[in-house]
């Protein structure tokens, strides 16, 4: 898999990130890591793996995400955890999945077959389900847990997208305008194990309500 990169957003991971590389170096895959400058702890943490640290000039999940995609020198890419959730060793299945259907875009999901959940919470849950149901019943999305966002692809494909969202709102903005631009999605169960320290950064009312603006606004705007 040297034709593949996987993007590590991490902010206060400091006991989970250097559990969650010592498995890819284990597994001999490339990866970049996109941090903070400011978050110290982390960094000291991950000391001995700093050339694969990049920092990201602002602040956010998404921003660091699409900082991350615009370092990719591979042709194929990978979003993947800091938290321990998303298991490193479920990345050959995706990267010969994505090959043998020649996909642009695999998603990992916790909601059909092979997927299952450790993390979710009742919130979570109920959260997915009903922002999964809106991106099928209005984006007529082909995928069935819309906010786990662990996902393979092809790095050219997904840099056309022109992806802007700096926060959690990147987790829709993504599927709705691959769709839109015709590209070739699919998913594939996935396990999510449980977040090993650390806390969570999402806040299911806070994040959720800016999801479900992104998704109106989505809904009413073509164009941007
Ligand atoms: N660089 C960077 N990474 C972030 C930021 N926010 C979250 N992350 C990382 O993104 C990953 C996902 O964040 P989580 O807090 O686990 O969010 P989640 O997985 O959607 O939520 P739960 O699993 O339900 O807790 C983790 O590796 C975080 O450390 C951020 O602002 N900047
Ligand atoms: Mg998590």
């Amino acid at each position: 898999m040297k034709d593949l990169t996987l993007i590590i957003p991490a902010k206060i991971e400091p006991e989970s990130l250097p559990y969650t590389l010592m498995k890819l170096e284990k597994l001999n895959l490339n990866y970049i890591i996109v941090m903070e400058k400011s978050d110290l702890t982390t960094i000291n943490a991950v000391e001995k793996f700093k050339s694969k640290i990049i920092f990201q000039n602002n602040k956010g999940y998404g921003d660091a995400i699409i900082f991350g995609l615009q370092n990719v020198k591979t042709k194929y890419f990978s979003i993947i955890y800091a938290d321990g959730s998303t298991d490193p060793n479920e990345i050959p299945k995706f990267y010969d999945e994505l090959k043998k259907k020649n996909l642009d875009l695999l998603f990992g999901t916790r909601y059909s077959k092979n997927g299952s959940s450790e993390d979710d919470n009742f919130i979570t849950y109920i959260g997915n389900k009903i922002f999964t149901f809106i991106g099928k019943f209005f984006f007529s999305l082909p995928i069935t847990d819309i906010l786990y966002t662990y996902v393979v692809g092809k790095t050219e494909k997904i840099l056309n997208l022109n992806l802007k969202q700096t926060d959690y709102r990147f987790c829709v903005e993504l599927p709705i305008k691959a769709k839109r631009k015709n590209l070739q999605i699919s998913d594939i169960g996935s396990n999510e194990k449980k977040r090993i320290a650390g806390t969570k950064k999402v806040n299911e009312f806070i994040d959720g309500f800016l999801i479900l603006k992104e998704m109106i606004y989505l809904f009413f705007n073509h164009n941007r």
